[in-house]
């Protein structure tokens, strides 16, 4: 029997169930690249190169092996641009007794997936994702014992199946989670490792070639590109992680400073998530460490939590939701996005830091988004879509199961709190706590009102303000909501028409003016 086995730009592994069972002797591999996947957002040019540069290496190492894989480029004259498309010309020229495909990362993919069968009249066998530790059906069963599913206790779970960092049926070092021991301030002297860096081979050039032709508007620097884009790249990447900032990856994990986009952070999530390496190797990489005694527990939980615990939820919390969860509004915010989220054009140095940083690297890290970026939309009440599109195109290792659930859920309370017990909203006393960045500010981070005074203090206690129907009886939110009802009428009015003046000049479409003080 002869299978057309589908690899999507995301399931670059060699060990995905897709291929397994793969016959040689008559089995093709069929991979595709697409207009459709390259352009259904913005994405940063370095997400596209990546994207093209890895599936093109993983097709030559499978035909290196001996493998049939037929490959379908961007610039084939004859590619239709479509998934769909290219599987009927893949089906038409193959004739495949039968489809076999891994689950698709992304709703909109899997509705696609659903046509097919009746479509080409084949069967289409589509295989579980055993990349992740916790399967779809696993976390069902998981949420369905709950009313209220906090990634806390789901992590427990998973530390106890997948046996990490454990002492018999007791977590290493008595405690589950070592967070308090992560918030620390960066010294300003401690100079943070010098980042692994991949000079684009032939194959690479290429792709940065064809994405300076066809995607030059895209957002984002095409060059310098210096990621991985095979596995044996990513693994050494991997491994300069390990050695040269995981001791101190916990310490600093919340810290952000001028000129420094990386500080200890791994930078490995953009090939987790196309595949290029796999959470069971990284998570036991990082407990090697920890074991060997070259990296502390506050560190090793710390990134073995990102990976076991919070990357699976998010993914959980998706495919259990989706398509509704992405239509909540639970704060009811509409203001459009403004222009520099895009350009990264604004006086706030907190904000244009992170966006010119993402600009150049199509990266930022944790706390970056969080609490820059994701904060002013918080506060500013900006609409969620146009927030987790921007998100999904500017990241290089943005997908969209990952990325809708932490944007929508994390960032903005948009699911009314299903993800996180309270929304992150601060004000610029938590920026300038965590960062270098008011130093270089043309606002006062101690100032609270008035033309020099920090947008985050303005915006923050305005967004008190207008969510205070939905938020004031969070028993999480009971401190401010206390300190705001202190306020006397007069100040509250003055911040929301101070707030409201910062805004709605500025809240409107991209291309449009800036915000009012922010001109
Ligand atoms: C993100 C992306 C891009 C930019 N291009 C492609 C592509 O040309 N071909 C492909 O198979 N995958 C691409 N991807 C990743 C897909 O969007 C991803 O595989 C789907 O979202 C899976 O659900
Ligand atoms: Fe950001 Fe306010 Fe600090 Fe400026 S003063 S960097 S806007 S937090």
């Amino acid at each position: 029997m002869k299978s057309l086995r589908l690899v999507f730009g995301d399931q670059l592994t060699r060990s995905l169930s897709a291929l397994d069972g793969l016959d040689p002797a008559q089995d093709v591999v069929f991979m595709m690249e697409v207009m459709q996947e390259t352009t259904y957002v913005p994405h940063h040019k370095q997400k596209i190169v990546l994207i093209l540069s890895a599936m093109r290496h993983f097709a030559e190492e499978l035909i290196s092996e001996g493998l049939r894989v037929h490959y379908v480029q961007l610039d084939d004259p004859a590619n239709t641009g479509s998934f769909t498309g290219e599987l009927a010309r893949a089906i038409a020229l193959h004739q495949p007794d039968r489809l076999i495909a891994t689950e698709p990362g992304e709703w909109r993919v899997a509705q696609m997936m659903g046509e097919w069968s009746a479509q080409f009249g084949l069967p289409l066998e589509i295989r579980e994702d055993d990349r992740f530790f916790c399967s779809r059906g696993r976390f069902a069963r998981w949420a369905d014992e709950r009313k209220s599913y906090r990634m806390e206790f789901f992590y427990r779970e998973m530390r106890r199946e997948a046996g990490l960092l454990m002492q018999g049926d007791k977590p290493e070092g008595g405690e589950w989670n070592f967070d308090k021991e992560n918030r620390k301030t960066l010294p300003a002297r401690l100079a943070p490792p010098k980042r692994r860096r991949f000079e684009p081979d032939a194959v690479t050039r290429e792709v940065i070639a064809l994405v300076g032709e066809r995607f030059i508007t895209h957002f984002g620097d095409l060059e310098p590109f210096g990621w991985a884009v095979t596995r044996a790249d990513a693994l050494e990447a991997l491994d300069h992680f390990i050695s040269a900032c995981l001791p101190l990856y916990g310490d600093y994990q919340d810290a952000m400073k001028v000129g420094e986009p990386f500080l200890y952070h791994s930078i490995i999530s953009p090939y987790l998530n196309c595949g290029l390496l796999t959470a069971r190797e990284v998570c036991m990489a990082a407990e090697r460490a920890f074991r060997k005694g070259h990296a502390p527990l506050n560190a090793v939980e710390g990134f073995i939590r990102q990976i076991l615990g919070w990357r699976e939820y998010v993914r959980g919390i998706y495919w259990r939701h989706m398509p509704d969860y992405a239509d909540t509004n639970a704060l009811e915010a509409h203001r459009p996005l403004p222009a520099f989220f895009w350009t990264g054009d604004t006086r706030m140095n907190c904000v244009s830091q992170v966006v010119g940083e993402t600009r150049k690297n199509a990266y930022a890290h944790h706390i970056q988004r969080l609490m820059i970026t994701g904060n002013f939309a918080l506060l500013a009440g900006l609409e969620p879509r146009a927030v987790e599109e921007w998100y999904l195109a500017v990241y290089i290792d943005a997908f969209d199961w990952v990325e809708l659930p932490n944007t929508h859920g994390m960032v903005l309370f948009a699911d009314g709190g299903m993800l996180a017990s309270k929304p992150y909203a601060a004000s610029g006393a938590y920026i300038n706590r965590m960062s270098d960045y008011c130093g270089g500010c043309a606002y006062d981070v101690k100032e609270k009102s008035g033309a020099k005074a920090c947008p985050f203090n303005i915006l923050y206690w305005n967004f008190l303000i207008e969510n205070h129907a939905r938020l004031a009886g969070n028993p999480r939110m009971a401190m401010p909501y206390r300190t705001l009802e202190k306020m006397s009428p007069e100040r509250r009015a003055e911040i929301t028409r101070e707030a409201l003046a910062f805004l709605d000049d500025g809240g409107k479409p991209q291309g449009a003016k800036q915000l009012a003080l922010d001109l």
